[in-house]
């Protein structure tokens, strides 16, 4: 297979002035006809006109009106070109009833759409599928549709015709179509200088109730980017559009965003606190890209953190301005160690901005977002919020129309800064998460910290070379005050120390605050010092993170020797749950526990062998152990936390059913099942309703409420998403791969339809001590069916391949076992690129 290096980039070789498009569309016979004003480019050197083209059947092919004859491969064309300005013509025809792999031009319930990020735009036409040929598209398309959609603002409409011009020059990339029976729900904004700008939603008839939010949301969004960055929107229509066929969450196509269903469509009977938190989420994600993505795009690939990172840091920070910033942040950190450690620690390690792939739709991964995102975290803590707004003004000024990198980007920081930040630029070229070790010593009122970094080399980075860490540290006294705040740590060297002076007593340091950079941080503190955190820290991070740390410490003895439970760690958690002066979405967090695979990765780390049933026993007798020290209370908190106002999916509510809701799994411990089955019966929301089926299947009291939610639900294919995953993510592990299986002889388990093929699977995988049993049984049944996927959708199968990434973690049989799927999956015929890619470099 091909491998390209972010070394080999050259420009193209002509300059595209302007793109016409018409299609005929038709499943099996769309035809498309492409004008396209190509010029020389006056600062390449290499001249060959090559246009990508993938699927195509070529018609015919002018170059200023005359018929020219082309070489054809399977993965584009070549012909003869004069050395001056020429009109290309060409007619292509295409099938996208035969498109399963959801790229390119392909059908979704009868209706039209595409998807053209990463390269897609050259299974619909011969073309330059490169980000850094940005041009101007005007578009025609014929179809007996009621809707015909494009980019930019519509021309002109007949029946059956529409025609659609989008003024600003773009890569192929954001070209979106859409075509169908489709519904609007509609809305307009005005813009800060006072333009009109008219809003849709387009949906398919019958989900009209669940649009209003997925609106709101995108007006906020508007409004919020005028606000913080000074972004204003700059056509005069914005579409979204809903799709149920959708390899991933959605796509910021210029003036037309096309969403997966699920991440846009929301009711509160079908969908729950966090779809709604979700779904506002991205869709400021995919609003915030028309400015970093759509008006600065990037060069090449490579860059792709330059726009992604960006952009999932600025939905980041639009979250905490609309919720509240410590949840928001103690869920990213959440994520970003369930899947971007791993990652960054397995044999996928790359860095966030990695320098060779085979296929780039397998590097849309969460180290070039999340990792991407804290890069940028950094950097703005690291030069301070007032220079970081200068930056980002420079950095749109600048290189608004430009097709940009890394190097423009850190650039822009480098002249609003004076600042280097060659050493910097290393959290964008070495893979790897830093170990952070700090010691504390402690003498004449000063207190000094000493830290060491250390990066385990990878195939990625063989030689890793020390970073530049913000490490924010505040001192809590030993009464409980806060005698520093917080003050950042600037490390840059492998060792370096850092002191407090004029201390009267000793302090616990608070480290790493807010999480101030991706790194795993081991700080040898006792129990005791932080329980103190846990009660008194002021950075409502850290506390959560010493809550974190002391369950950690508590669940290893559980696990390998079946201890009891610490009754000091129970306490602890229960005094700061039971306080009533904190947010309840922050006293439900407080509850969670380390995922099991989380908890595998650190007992590999510390040179152990993870047993999942171990881990899942240990976990299990530490949230009984949980049930019985709240006994009584979880119910008193439960009830005081019950809602009964109409629902409102905003923090506020949402943190009150969280916390509630929590409870409720912790009575369902004690009580049969008793109070969640009455939640269940008269729940009128879907995340109350799925809180109780939930509780109830995990003690095995949940058939009946089962049935009952499936004939509800039976018609909602988003509400059945759930009703599939969450019977595999409730499962004794023993018997997850068999109730995986079962629902696969479901009549409505629409196996190609990516959100329901994760429903299952990624529930399977995400249950470790299920996919994990010894048996092998979770691993033979995902193999079989990424084999069965790869031949229709090798995006969505190579994306779930990931589910081996961590392996070699575990004993020997069980590497055994997953060796042997992983050869079984490579010696299938016709493997996809993509899943080939992913399974060699996992298999290593
Ligand atoms: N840019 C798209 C992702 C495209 C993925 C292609 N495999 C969505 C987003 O990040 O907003
Ligand atoms: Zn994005």
């Amino acid at each position: 297979p091909n491998t390209v290096y972010l070394s080999d980039y050259t420009p193209f070789g002509f300059i595209v002035d302007s793109v016409a498009l018409e299609f005929d569309l038709d499943p099996r016979h769309t035809r498309v006809k492409s004008r396209i004003a190509f010029r020389p480019n006056p600062d390449a050197t290499d001249r060959r006109f090559f246009l990508h083209g993938e699927n195509l059947r070529l018609i015919s092919a002018r170059i200023d009106g005359h018929d020219v004859t082309c070489t054809l491969t399977e993965e584009g064309l070549t012909c003869d070109v004069p050395d001056a300005p020429f009109i290309w013509e060409a007619e292509v025809e295409i099938a996208p009833i035969e498109n399963t792999a959801l790229e390119g031009l392909y059908m979704s319930n009868g209706m039209y759409c595409t998807q053209c990020e990463a390269e897609g735009f050259r299974k619909i036409t011969y073309y330059p599928d490169r980000p850094d040929v940005m041009s101007v598209f005007t578009v025609t398309i014929n179809g007996p549709h009621p809707v015909l959609l494009s980019n930019g603002n519509p021309v002109a409409a007949t029946e059956h015709q529409a025609e659609w011009h989008d003024p600003w020059p773009k890569p192929a990339y954001l070209f979106a179509l859409v075509a169908g029976d489709l519904v609007a729900h509609s809305d307009r904004f005005t813009t800060m200088n006072g333009r009109e700008v008219d809003l849709n939603l387009y949906v398919r008839p019958g989900d009209e109730d669940k649009c209003a939010f997925g609106m709101q949301a995108l007006k906020a969004s508007m409004k919020w980017d005028e606000d913080v960055y000074g972004r204003e929107y700059d056509l005069d229509l914005f579409n979204i559009v809903a799709v149920d066929d959708f390899n991933m969450g959605a796509m910021e196509n210029k003036g037309l965003n096309i969403f997966n269903s699920s991440a846009v469509l929301a009711s509160p009977q079908t969908s729950t606190d966090m779809n709604f938190e979700r779904i506002e989420a991205i869709i400021a994600h995919e609003y915030f890209h028309n400015w970093t993505g759509n008006r600065i795009t990037c060069r090449d690939w490579f860059q792709l953190c330059l726009k992604e990172g960006l952009t999932v840091f600025r939905d980041s920070q639009f979250t905490s301005d609309m919720r509240s910033a410590p949840v928001k942040r103690i869920a990213d950190v959440i994520d970003l160690r369930a899947r971007q450690f791993p990652e960054d620690q397995g044999p996928l390690s790359h860095p966030v901005r990695p320098e060779s792939f085979q296929e780039i739709n397998n590097f849309y991964t969460a180290t070039v977002y999340e990792k991407g995102a804290e890069v940028i975290r950094m950097l703005k803590t690291l030069v301070g919020d007032e220079a970081y707004d200068r930056a980002l003004a420079l950095y749109f000024d600048r290189h608004d129309g430009q097709a940009c990198t890394i190097e423009d980007w850190l650039k822009v920081f480098e002249d609003t800064t004076g600042r280097s930040l060659a050493q910097f630029k290393r959290w964008y070229s070495q893979a790897g998460t830093p170990r952070l070790k700090v010691s504390e010593s402690w003498e004449d009122g000063i207190l000094t910290l000493t830290f060491r970094q250390d990066t385990k080399p990878s195939a990625a980075s063989p030689d890793p070379k020390p970073q530049i860490i913000p490490i924010a540290t505040g001192l809590i006294g030993p009464d409980g005050e806060e005698v520093a705040e917080t003050r950042i740590l600037e490390m840059s060297e492998a060792t370096q120390s850092f002191s407090f002076e004029g201390l009267a007593r000793r302090p616990v340091p608070s480290i790493l605050r807010g999480f101030s950079a991706p790194v795993m941080l081991e700080h040898d503190l006792s129990d005791a010092d932080r329980t103190h955190l846990l009660a008194h820290d002021t950075d409502p991070f850290n506390r959560w993170e010493s809550a974190r740390t002391l369950a950690r410490g508590s669940l290893l003895p559980m696990i390998h020797d079946g201890a009891g439970a610490d009754p000091a760690f129970l306490d602890a958690i229960r005094k700061v749950v039971a306080d009533d002066t904190l947010d309840p979405a922050y006293r439900a967090l407080m509850l969670g526990l380390p995922t099991q695979s989380e908890l595998a990765a650190l007992i590999h780390a510390e040179g152990g062998t993870p047993m999942p049933e171990k881990i899942h026993a240990g976990v299990e007798a530490m949230r009984d152990a949980m049930a019985e020290t709240f006994g009584d209370a979880a119910q008193r908190i439960r009830d005081t936390h019950l809602v009964s106002a109409p629902y409102d999916p905003g923090a506020e509510q949402a943190g009150q059913r969280s916390l509630a809701n929590a409870m409720l799994s912790l009575i369902t411990r004690r009580d049969g099942g008793a109070a969640a089955q009455a939640q269940f019966d008269s729940a009128d929301n879907m995340t109350n309703q799925l809180a109780a089926l939930a509780a109830l299947l995990h003690i095995d009291r949940g058939s009946e409420a089962l049935a009952a939610f499936e004939a509800q639900w039976k018609d909602d294919r988003l509400v059945m998403d759930k009703w599939f995953g969450l019977q595999v993510t409730q499962a004794r592990p023993e018997e997850a791969a068999s109730v995986a299986e079962a629902l696969t002889d479901h009549p409505d388990f629409t196996w190609q339809t990516p959100n329901r093929f994760r429903a299952v699977f990624g529930a399977l995988a995400m249950h470790h001590a299920g996919f994990h049993h010894a048996s092998g049984k979770g691993y033979r049944l995902l193999a079989d069916w990424l084999i069965r996927l790869d031949p229709k959708n090798p995006q969505t199968t190579a994306r779930m391949c990931s589910a081996f990434q961590t392996w070699k973690r575990y004993d020997a049989d069980r590497q055994a076992l997953i060796a042997a799927e992983l050869d079984r999956i490579l010696s299938t015929p016709k493997l996809s690129r993509d899943t080939t890619e992913m399974l060699t470099r996992i298999r290593g």
